[in-house]
Protein backbone atom coordinates (compact mmCIF):
# COMPACT_ATOMS: atom_id res chain seq x y z
CA UNK A 1 0.00 0.00 0.00
CA UNK A 2 2.80 2.33 0.94
CA UNK A 3 4.70 1.48 -2.26
CA UNK A 4 1.57 2.08 -4.29
CA UNK A 5 1.17 5.47 -2.67
CA UNK A 6 4.81 6.31 -3.31
CA UNK A 7 4.38 5.35 -6.98
CA UNK A 8 1.37 7.62 -7.25
CA UNK A 9 3.30 10.49 -5.71
CA UNK A 10 6.14 9.78 -8.12
CA UNK A 11 3.76 9.70 -11.07
CA UNK A 12 2.27 13.04 -10.01
CA UNK A 13 5.75 14.50 -9.67
CA UNK A 14 6.77 13.27 -13.13
CA UNK A 15 3.59 14.72 -14.62
CA UNK A 16 4.26 17.99 -12.88
CA UNK A 17 7.85 18.17 -14.09
CA UNK A 18 6.66 17.73 -17.67
CA UNK A 19 3.99 20.37 -17.41
CA UNK A 20 5.93 22.73 -15.16
CA UNK A 21 6.89 26.19 -16.38
CA UNK A 22 10.60 26.86 -16.89
CA UNK A 23 10.80 29.22 -13.90
CA UNK A 24 11.85 27.46 -10.69
CA UNK A 25 8.84 26.69 -8.50
CA UNK A 26 8.66 25.69 -4.82
CA UNK A 27 8.80 22.01 -3.98
CA UNK A 28 5.53 20.16 -4.22
CA UNK A 29 5.54 19.43 -0.51
CA UNK A 30 5.96 23.10 0.33
CA UNK A 31 3.19 24.07 -2.06
CA UNK A 32 0.78 21.54 -0.54
CA UNK A 33 1.79 22.69 2.90
CA UNK A 34 1.12 26.31 1.92
CA UNK A 35 -2.28 25.39 0.45
CA UNK A 36 -3.31 23.67 3.67
CA UNK A 37 -2.10 26.64 5.69
CA UNK A 38 -4.06 29.13 3.57
CA UNK A 39 -7.21 26.99 3.72
CA UNK A 40 -6.96 26.72 7.48
CA UNK A 41 -5.76 30.18 8.44
CA UNK A 42 -6.94 32.39 5.56
CA UNK A 43 -10.21 30.77 4.63
CA UNK A 44 -9.02 29.80 1.14
CA UNK A 45 -11.77 27.87 -0.61
CA UNK A 46 -10.69 24.49 -1.92
CA UNK A 47 -11.77 23.20 -5.29
CA UNK A 48 -14.81 25.44 -5.61
CA UNK A 49 -13.56 26.95 -8.81
CA UNK A 50 -13.20 24.59 -11.73
CA UNK A 51 -10.46 26.14 -13.83
CA UNK A 52 -6.81 26.06 -12.82
CA UNK A 53 -6.30 29.75 -13.60
CA UNK A 54 -8.76 31.00 -11.00
CA UNK A 55 -7.35 28.55 -8.45
CA UNK A 56 -3.85 29.93 -9.01
CA UNK A 57 -5.30 33.42 -8.79
CA UNK A 58 -7.07 32.66 -5.51
CA UNK A 59 -3.89 31.21 -4.01
CA UNK A 60 -1.98 34.31 -5.09
CA UNK A 61 -4.60 36.59 -3.49
CA UNK A 62 -4.54 34.60 -0.25
CA UNK A 63 -0.72 34.65 -0.22
CA UNK A 64 -0.85 38.42 -0.53
CA UNK A 65 -3.38 38.63 2.29
CA UNK A 66 -1.13 36.50 4.52
CA UNK A 67 2.02 38.43 3.55
CA UNK A 68 0.29 41.73 4.30
CA UNK A 69 -0.88 40.45 7.71
CA UNK A 70 2.62 39.38 8.72
CA UNK A 71 4.33 42.44 7.25
CA UNK A 72 6.27 40.41 4.68
CA UNK A 73 7.08 41.41 1.11
CA UNK A 74 3.75 41.21 -0.69
CA UNK A 75 4.52 39.14 -3.79
CA UNK A 76 1.58 36.76 -4.05
CA UNK A 77 4.07 33.94 -4.48
CA UNK A 78 5.45 31.40 -2.05
CA UNK A 79 8.72 33.09 -1.14
CA UNK A 80 11.20 31.62 1.33
CA UNK A 81 10.27 34.13 4.07
CA UNK A 82 6.58 33.35 3.55
CA UNK A 83 7.19 29.64 3.93
CA UNK A 84 9.37 30.25 6.96
CA UNK A 85 6.58 32.24 8.63
CA UNK A 86 4.04 29.53 7.77
CA UNK A 87 6.20 26.88 9.44
CA UNK A 88 6.45 28.71 12.77
CA UNK A 89 4.51 27.16 15.66
CA UNK A 90 1.28 29.06 16.11
CA UNK A 91 -2.30 29.22 17.32
CA UNK A 92 -4.90 27.26 15.33
CA UNK A 93 -7.43 30.11 15.18
CA UNK A 94 -7.58 31.58 11.67
CA UNK A 95 -6.18 35.05 11.03
CA UNK A 96 -8.98 36.24 8.82
CA UNK A 97 -12.10 34.16 8.58
CA UNK A 98 -15.68 34.85 7.71
CA UNK A 99 -16.50 33.91 11.30
CA UNK A 100 -14.12 36.49 12.63
CA UNK A 101 -16.13 39.29 11.06
CA UNK A 102 -19.04 38.30 13.28
CA UNK A 103 -16.93 37.15 16.18
CA UNK A 104 -15.03 40.44 16.35
CA UNK A 105 -18.14 41.93 17.88
CA UNK A 106 -18.57 38.97 20.23
CA UNK A 107 -17.97 39.68 23.89
CA UNK A 108 -19.35 38.33 27.12
CA UNK A 109 -22.44 40.21 28.30
CA UNK A 110 -21.16 40.14 31.92
CA UNK A 111 -17.84 40.68 33.66
CA UNK A 112 -17.86 37.73 36.07
CA UNK A 113 -16.91 34.58 34.19
CA UNK A 114 -16.26 31.01 35.27
CA UNK A 115 -13.54 28.62 34.16
CA UNK A 116 -12.88 24.95 34.74
CA UNK A 117 -9.76 22.88 34.11
CA UNK A 118 -11.27 19.70 32.75
CA UNK A 119 -8.07 17.64 32.48
CA UNK A 120 -4.30 17.92 32.73
CA UNK A 121 -1.18 17.47 30.64
CA UNK A 122 1.38 14.87 31.81
CA UNK A 123 4.10 17.44 31.05
CA UNK A 124 3.53 19.46 34.22
CA UNK A 125 2.27 18.98 37.77
CA UNK A 126 -1.37 19.68 38.58
CA UNK A 127 -0.33 22.62 40.78
CA UNK A 128 1.74 24.08 37.94
CA UNK A 129 -1.16 23.86 35.47
CA UNK A 130 -3.59 25.33 38.03
CA UNK A 131 -1.34 28.26 38.78
CA UNK A 132 -0.52 28.84 35.10
CA UNK A 133 -4.19 29.04 34.07
CA UNK A 134 -5.10 31.34 36.97
CA UNK A 135 -2.17 33.63 36.17
CA UNK A 136 -2.98 33.71 32.43
CA UNK A 137 -6.57 34.76 33.15
CA UNK A 138 -5.40 37.30 35.71
CA UNK A 139 -3.28 38.98 33.02
CA UNK A 140 -6.54 40.05 31.33
CA UNK A 141 -8.41 40.71 34.59
CA UNK A 142 -5.67 43.14 35.66
CA UNK A 143 -6.57 45.65 32.97
CA UNK A 144 -10.36 45.16 32.71
CA UNK A 145 -13.36 44.83 35.05
CA UNK A 146 -13.35 41.05 34.33
CA UNK A 147 -13.29 38.58 37.22
CA UNK A 148 -12.72 34.85 36.90
CA UNK A 149 -14.10 32.23 39.26
CA UNK A 150 -12.93 28.65 39.15
CA UNK A 151 -15.43 25.78 39.00
CA UNK A 152 -14.45 22.21 39.84
CA UNK A 153 -17.46 20.54 38.26
CA UNK A 154 -20.27 21.30 35.85
CA UNK A 155 -20.15 23.63 32.88
CA UNK A 156 -18.07 26.78 33.08
CA UNK A 157 -17.95 29.59 30.53
CA UNK A 158 -14.33 28.77 29.75
CA UNK A 159 -13.77 25.01 29.68
CA UNK A 160 -10.03 24.30 29.52
CA UNK A 161 -8.78 20.96 28.22
CA UNK A 162 -5.81 19.12 26.75
CA UNK A 163 -6.42 16.86 23.76
CA UNK A 164 -4.71 15.29 20.77
CA UNK A 165 -5.82 14.94 17.13
CA UNK A 166 -9.61 14.73 16.68
CA UNK A 167 -11.28 15.76 19.94
CA UNK A 168 -14.93 16.34 19.15
CA UNK A 169 -15.12 19.91 17.84
CA UNK A 170 -14.31 19.30 14.17
CA UNK A 171 -10.93 21.05 14.52
CA UNK A 172 -8.49 18.14 14.98
CA UNK A 173 -5.01 18.91 16.26
CA UNK A 174 -2.05 18.09 14.02
CA UNK A 175 0.35 16.12 16.21
CA UNK A 176 3.66 17.51 17.42
CA UNK A 177 4.55 20.96 16.14
CA UNK A 178 2.83 23.77 14.23
CA UNK A 179 -0.61 24.26 15.84
CA UNK A 180 -0.26 24.48 19.64
CA UNK A 181 -3.78 25.31 20.79
CA UNK A 182 -7.04 26.96 19.81
CA UNK A 183 -9.95 28.66 21.52
CA UNK A 184 -13.47 29.80 20.72
CA UNK A 185 -14.88 33.31 20.75
CA UNK A 186 -17.50 34.23 23.38
CA UNK A 187 -20.76 32.32 22.95
CA UNK A 188 -22.74 29.59 24.68
CA UNK A 189 -21.51 25.97 24.53
CA UNK A 190 -18.06 25.67 22.94
CA UNK A 191 -17.76 29.46 23.02
CA UNK A 192 -14.95 30.62 25.30
CA UNK A 193 -13.43 27.14 25.56
CA UNK A 194 -9.68 26.67 25.17
CA UNK A 195 -8.04 23.47 23.91
CA UNK A 196 -4.33 22.66 24.10
CA UNK A 197 -2.58 20.19 21.80
CA UNK A 198 -1.13 17.61 24.16
CA UNK A 199 1.20 16.29 21.47
CA UNK A 200 3.25 19.39 22.36
CA UNK A 201 5.58 19.52 25.32
CA UNK A 202 4.32 22.27 27.65
CA UNK A 203 6.47 23.80 30.35
CA UNK A 204 5.99 25.91 33.47
CA UNK A 205 8.86 28.35 33.86
CA UNK A 206 11.21 27.14 31.19
CA UNK A 207 11.86 28.23 27.64
CA UNK A 208 12.04 24.57 26.60
CA UNK A 209 9.08 23.17 24.70
CA UNK A 210 6.22 25.65 24.73
CA UNK A 211 5.60 27.78 27.76
CA UNK A 212 2.03 27.05 28.82
CA UNK A 213 1.49 30.49 30.36
CA UNK A 214 2.26 32.27 27.08
CA UNK A 215 0.12 29.87 25.04
CA UNK A 216 -2.79 29.99 27.52
CA UNK A 217 -2.74 33.78 27.91
CA UNK A 218 -3.00 34.06 24.10
CA UNK A 219 -5.87 31.56 23.90
CA UNK A 220 -7.82 33.32 26.67
CA UNK A 221 -7.60 36.47 24.55
CA UNK A 222 -9.75 34.60 22.00
CA UNK A 223 -12.00 33.26 24.80
CA UNK A 224 -12.70 36.90 25.68
CA UNK A 225 -13.34 38.01 22.09
CA UNK A 226 -10.01 39.13 20.64
CA UNK A 227 -8.89 38.19 17.15
CA UNK A 228 -5.27 37.92 16.06
CA UNK A 229 -3.24 41.08 15.96
CA UNK A 230 -0.77 41.88 13.18
CA UNK A 231 1.38 43.83 15.64
CA UNK A 232 4.67 42.01 16.17
CA UNK A 233 5.30 41.47 19.85
CA UNK A 234 1.58 41.58 20.72
CA UNK A 235 0.33 38.61 22.73
CA UNK A 236 -2.39 38.12 20.11
CA UNK A 237 0.14 37.81 17.26
CA UNK A 238 -0.56 34.35 15.77
CA UNK A 239 2.90 32.78 16.15
CA UNK A 240 4.48 31.60 19.40
CA UNK A 241 7.46 33.29 20.94
CA UNK A 242 8.79 32.70 24.42
CA UNK A 243 8.69 35.35 27.13
CA UNK A 244 9.54 34.87 30.79
CA UNK A 245 6.18 34.34 32.57
CA UNK A 246 7.53 35.86 35.80
CA UNK A 247 8.20 39.24 34.26
CA UNK A 248 5.59 39.21 31.49
CA UNK A 249 3.64 42.43 31.00
CA UNK A 250 0.60 42.50 28.72
CA UNK A 251 1.70 44.47 25.61
CA UNK A 252 0.07 47.84 24.91
CA UNK A 253 -1.70 46.59 21.74
CA UNK A 254 -3.48 43.85 23.71
CA UNK A 255 -4.39 46.21 26.57
CA UNK A 256 -5.95 48.68 24.13
CA UNK A 257 -7.92 45.99 22.33
CA UNK A 258 -9.30 44.24 25.44
CA UNK A 259 -10.24 47.60 27.00
CA UNK A 260 -12.08 48.52 23.80
CA UNK A 261 -14.30 45.50 24.52
CA UNK A 262 -14.70 45.63 28.30
CA UNK A 263 -13.48 49.00 29.49
CA UNK A 264 -10.80 49.59 32.11
CA UNK A 265 -10.57 48.47 35.72
CA UNK A 266 -10.69 52.05 36.87
CA UNK A 267 -13.67 53.21 38.85
CA UNK A 268 -15.59 56.26 37.84
CA UNK A 269 -17.14 58.97 39.97
CA UNK A 270 -19.14 61.88 38.78
CA UNK A 271 -18.49 65.47 39.66
CA UNK A 272 -19.94 68.70 38.35
CA UNK A 273 -18.00 68.29 35.08
CA UNK A 274 -19.27 64.79 34.40
CA UNK A 275 -17.52 61.47 34.70
CA UNK A 276 -13.95 61.48 35.91
CA UNK A 277 -11.71 58.48 36.23
CA UNK A 278 -9.68 57.77 39.35
CA UNK A 279 -6.22 56.62 38.30
CA1 LIG B 1 -18.03 27.63 26.91
CA1 LIG C 1 0.49 20.53 17.10
ZN1 LIG D 1 -4.73 32.70 18.40
ZN1 LIG E 1 -10.62 21.89 19.98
Amino acid sequence: MKTYYQLCVLAVLVLRIHSAPVTPSPLKDDEDFAKDYLKEMYNMQSGNKKDAASKVNEMSMKLQEMQRFFGLNVTGTLTAETLEMMKKPRCGVSDVSANNAKASKAKWPRTTLTYRIVNYTPDMSVAEVDSTMAKALQLWANVTPLKFTRLYKGVADIMISFAVREHGDGNPFDGRGRVLAHAFFPAAGLGGDAHFDDDEFFTFKSSLGYNLFIVAAHEFGHSLGLEHSNVRGALMFPTYSFSNPDTYVLPRDDVTRIQALYGTFKEYVSNEFGLVSIP
